[in-house]
């Protein structure tokens, strides 16, 4: 069978941590099924709450339609609409694609490839929200699983600079698993995943090179799970809607130890499972 990455694109994998593949998805038929799968949820949610649907017909350019009106109106039927979009049929195929199961494959030899339950999903970044807003992070705290995994993130509009782009610093998960603090008192309203903060993270993010790549539809930006990365701010009209999909490998030594354990979104605290690798202060107390 012939591979997926050229010998280039696995180097600069290798090398960086992350790595864009533009068209990588068949927009007919792996995108617009989810696009569509997104406006009928919508005129759902709109049902349910006796929103009138003024929408236009269905257009893959403008399948968020109505979606502004929801929040605008209630900020809890966009957690709604959050919620629902995971379960459309589309997506749920998008995320075990036979095409990514081998992209894995090629870039981690040897690995036993895993779907992270409750790993899925697809981000709504809505303009000028703070909450949500992913701070600097590696996917491996927010995630567990394995330390070695890939995140699979694919927008579902074209990303310009204003929709906040997600940035990465090139080659940071040479770094291993840095330790992070669990609390920040700065940001109280943010919870579990959203609320870990890496320890210097100031110095740390100011080795690296960064990039923010504007992506479209279709294309696929690989992450692995080591690798810095923060979400832009959307200062743009629209939310942001991007999927992310996240493969781990049951063959590595760390998630063996602990049996693959998921993390918050698992119900899991985060510093039962790796105590050592928590900066909060009250910790060190008790070590
Ligand atoms: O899309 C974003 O803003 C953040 C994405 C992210 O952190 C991820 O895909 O792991
Ligand atoms: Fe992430």
């Amino acid at each position: 069978m012939q591979a997926l990455l050229t010998p280039n694109q696995t180097d600069t994998f290798n090398r960086d941590g992350v790595l864009v593949i533009p068209g990588f998805f068949d927009l007919k038929h792996d995108i617009y099924p989810i696009l569509i799968g997104i406006y009928r949820v919508i005129g759902q949610v709109m049902e349910r709450h006796g929103v009138p649907d003024t929408r236009p017909p269905f257009s893959p350019d403008e399948f968020d339609a109505g979606y502004q009106t929801l929040i605008r109106l209630n900020r809890a039927y966009g957690a709604e609409v959050y919620d629902a979009v995971k379960q459309v049929p589309a997506f749920v195929r998008l995320v075990a694609h036979p095409r990514l199961e081998k992209l894995f494959a090629e870039l981690r030899p040897g690995a036993v490839p895993g779907i992270a339950a409750g790993g899925s999903g697809i981000r709504i970044d809505n303009p000028n929200e703070e909450k949500f807003r992913a701070p600097w992070h590696q996917e491996y705290p927010a995630q567990l699983r394995s330390v070695d995994g890939i995140v699979f993130w694919s927008p579902l509009l074209p990303i310009s600079p204003d929709l906040g782009p997600v940035a990465f610093c090139l080659g940071s998960q040479k770094e291993g698993v840095i330790p992070v603090f669990t609390h920040d008192p700065k940001s109280p309203q943010k919870q579990g995943a959203y609320a870990l903060t890496l320890q210097n993270e100031t110095e740390l993010i100011s080795k690296y090179k960064r990039i923010a790549p504007c992506t479209s539809p279709g294309d696929l930006v690989l992450v692995d799970w080591l690798v810095l990365h923060a979400s832009g701010q959307n200062v743009a009209e629209r939310s942001r809607w991007a999927m992310q999909l996240r493969y781990f490998n049951f063959a590595d030594p760390i998630g063996m130890q602990h049996g693959w354990k998921g993390s918050y979104a698992a119900g899991v605290d985060f510093r039962d499972v790796h105590p050592e690798l928590c900066a909060d202060p009250e910790l060190e107390d008790q070590q």
